[in-house]
């Protein structure tokens, strides 16, 4: 089959930037993708919000705006061949009790500690990515090959 090329955004979130940042960014490139922007930020309350406004509204919106925003998170383009589903399979399910079963090897399954302190976030589809991408590293950012400013990354 042929996949073409695409891009995601991936979050490693503040539970996990502390003891599980370097393994999950190997993993990563081990994987194949090729990390196409980098960020390591602080999300502000506003830009939480912003970010989940899907979920606004539902029970667990507050306090996954307040988890986000607890500590730094590690903010990435990643490119690959059908990389959106690719990143998806390898978090693996929201909930890390189900991942455990049906998904061992992902990092939700190995590294998250409940449904709400996951440890990764990844676009759901083509659009969220291209979306959430823009949001983040900002509209000039179009070229999954170069930086901002014009650097290879
Ligand atoms: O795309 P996902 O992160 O796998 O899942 P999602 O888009 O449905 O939900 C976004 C985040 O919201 C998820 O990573 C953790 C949180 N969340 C989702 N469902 C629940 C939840 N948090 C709690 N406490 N309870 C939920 O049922």
């Amino acid at each position: 089959f042929f996949f073409p090329m695409q891009r995601t955004l991936a979050v490693i979130k503040p539970d996990a930037m502390e003891e599980h940042k370097e393994g999950i960014l190997e993993e990563i490139q081990a994987t194949g993708f090729t990390v196409a922007q980098l960020k390591e930020t602080v999300l502000s309350k506003e830009m939480a919000e912003e970010f989940y406004k899907e979920h606004r509204g539902k029970p667990f919106f507050e306090q996954l705006v307040e988890f986000m925003c607890r500590g730094p998170c590690t903010m990435l383009v990643l490119t690959k061949e059908n990389a959106v589903e690719e990143w998806r399979a390898m978090m693996g399910p929201t909930d890390p009790e189900q991942a455990k079963v049906t998904s061992p090897n992902s990092l939700r399954a190995r590294f998250a500690s409940s449904i709400l302190h996951n440890s990764v976030h990844g676009a759901s589809n083509e659009q969220h990515a291209e979306e959430k991408i823009g949001f983040i590293f900002g509209e000039i950012c179009t070229d999954a090959e170069s930086n901002s400013d014009g650097s290879i990354p």
